[in-house]
């Protein structure tokens, strides 16, 4: 018999792609912990520092001719929605992390508004994270963190830092603001890891 499947609210969950605990969603929800900050792209860069060789900045306009890439990835929020198939324009981690020479185990992303969270180097390479600026074809939205977050899809949406300035590289972990609080410190959706102790 044909069942026929909502497409609004909670669909039914396909396990392959919807990790435990998680319910898929059409919304875009808007998380924040404080008040949306707007920077000018004039006066935007991004930065990789702390433990490195040296610095490396790219203004907006350096980071607009960059190699680009464009990718459609599910995404899992702690606050279990997860949303598939979002089609996201940025450039790859990698790209920035090559500028670099380094040692470094970690990195703390910071962003504009002082919020920062912690992934290990090894999640940030390999074409597994971005910073992304692009979102449905258009620009990111401010309170999605344009003009540019990071994009690291296979952890909790948390470690995708809206409003992004840079990385701290760091030869021993460092937790971000939500780890502090007790969010897990690493955040795997497929482990439930979403607490301190899971
Ligand atoms: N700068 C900054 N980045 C952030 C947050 C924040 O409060 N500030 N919240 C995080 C959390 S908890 C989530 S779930 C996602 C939410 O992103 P969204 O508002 O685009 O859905 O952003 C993450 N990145
Ligand atoms: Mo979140």
């Amino acid at each position: 018999m044909a069942v026929t499947r909502g497409f609004s609210g909670r669909r039914p969950a396909d396990s392959s792609r919807v990790p435990p605990g998680q319910y898929v969603t059409r919304d875009f929800p808007v998380l924040s912990a404080g008040p949306t900050p707007f920077t000018r792209l004039e006066d935007w860069d991004f930065t990789v520092r702390g433990s490195v060789d040296s610095p490396a900045s790219w203004s907006w306009a350096e980071f607009q001719a960059l190699p680009r890439e464009k990718f459609t990835v599910d995404i899992h929020c702690v606050t279990k929605w997860t949303k598939l198939d979002m089609p996201w324009s940025g450039v790859s981690l990698d790209t920035f992390l090559d500028a670099v020479a380094t040692t470094a185990t970690h990195a703390l992303a910071f962003s504009d508004g002082g919020y920062t969270t912690n992934v290990p180097l090894a999640d940030l390479r390999g074409g597994k994270a971005w910073i992304v600026d692009e979102y449905d074809g258009k620009p990111l939205d401010p309170e999605h963190g344009g003009p540019a977050r990071l994009l690291v899809p296979h952890l909790y949406f948390w470690k995708s830092a809206k409003w992004i300035r840079g990385l701290e590289l760091l030869t021993e972990d460092q937790p971000g603001f939500w780890e502090r609080y007790g969010y897990h410190n690493y955040g795997d959706p497929w482990k439930e890891q979403r607490y301190y102790g899971d």
